[in-house]
């Protein structure tokens, strides 16, 4: 049975010729894009995401071994097979509005998507400036408004179907987005963390509009079970805890990040925590301040296997948060 999405992560020392299949699209971290020109040679959907300081510059490349299409929709580049689907966008920083910006980011990234035959199930957000004044509010807030002004369009508000997501800074003058679709032949689910408030419902105070994704998206596909979970934080109901301890807050993370997968949870979803064998493919860990990566290395190395875990430097969309963790288990 060929086996349809699969994830790898390429470090710099290392070359796209590494990953055995289809590459449906790739994601480069680093001060500067080391993967760009190959990735352009092969005409492949790439996004590069500047980041101030990383262990090891690296791509994450989603792959599959379906037979993938290659094209280009207005500034959308787009990787499809016959089951998967894999788009990014960069709205270049020119002017008009922050959140008119975001929406119209979504729409492009949306454009042509067919959501009667796909599940979105992931997005990744790139935010410059993300913890500064934009126009009349924080840029992450505004962002979260024209993501709404989009998904209110999409979804007609519906709150089950927000795919998994991560919402962090980066260095570069550019918003950026990346999405991962899935055909509807797949079983699909939203998890959520029973120890948060789903952030589509968090309050006002946060936002007057809240960041549309779910904690988790569990993806079952053919013999296959994916479990892609979004950009966790120290957030213990609404509120960020643990102010200014970067110990407290790596560890508060990754228990946000283990409850997920406890039985009592995934039992509510009709999973079958017993049968899911899925193991890390990979655990990226967004840090505010480099001076906190070695600390933070150490505490996800006792607790995840170390070989599985890259680090770079964002911000992080409250200007209190010192940590984000993401992760992907197939
Ligand atoms: C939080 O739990 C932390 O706006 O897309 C994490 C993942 C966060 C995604 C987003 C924001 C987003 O609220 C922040």
């Amino acid at each position: 049975m060929e086996k349809c999405l699969d994830v790898a992560i390429v470090t710099g020392n290392e070359t796209l010729d590494k990953i055995s299949g289809n590459i449906l699209g790739i994601i480069e971290y680093g001060v500067n894009a080391i993967f760009a020109a190959d990735a352009d040679a092969k005409s492949l959907p790439y996004q590069f995401i500047q980041v101030k300081s990383i262990n090891e510059n690296f791509c994450e490349v989603w792959f599959t071994e379906e037979t993938v299409y290659y094209r280009k929709s207005e500034s959308c580049r787009i990787g499809e097979s016959e089951n998967l689907c894999f788009r990014t966008v960069t709205v270049y920083d020119e002017a008009g509005g922050h959140q008119e910006k975001a929406e119209n980011a979504y729409k492009q990234i949306f454009s042509e998507l067919n959501l009667d035959l796909y599940h979105v199930v992931r997005f990744w957000n790139y935010i410059p400036n993300i913890n500064e004044k934009g126009d009349v509010q924080e840029r992450y807030k505004e962002f979260c408004a024209g993501r709404e002004d989009a998904f209110l369009e999409l979804y007609h508000k519906n709150d089950s179907v927000y795919p998994a997501a991560t919402g962090v800074g980066t260095y570069g003058n550019d918003l950026c987005l990346c999405l991962l679709a899935v055909h509807k032949k797949a079983k699909r689910c939203n998890i959520e963390n029973p120890n948060q408030v789903p952030a589509y419902c968090y309050p006002r105070q946060f936002g007057a509009s809240s960041p549309k994704f779910s904690r988790a998206a569990y993806v079952e596909f053919q013999s296959e079970k994916i479990m892609l979970i979004s950009g966790t934080a120290s957030i213990i109901g609404t509120e960020s805890v643990y102010m200014g301890d970067v110990v407290m807050q790596t560890n508060t993370t990754i228990d946000n990040i283990k409850i997920l997968f406890d039985e009592k949870n995934l039992r509510k979803y009709a999973i079958d925590y017993w049968r899911i064998k899925a193991k890390l493919k990979y655990l990226k860990v967004y840090i505010r301040n480099w001076d906190d990566f070695p600390i933070i290395r150490q505490i996800c190395e006792n607790r995840f296997e170390k070989e599985k875990i890259v680090y770079l430097q964002s911000d992080i969309c409250r200007s209190e948060l010192l940590v984000e963790i993401e992760g992907v288990w197939i």
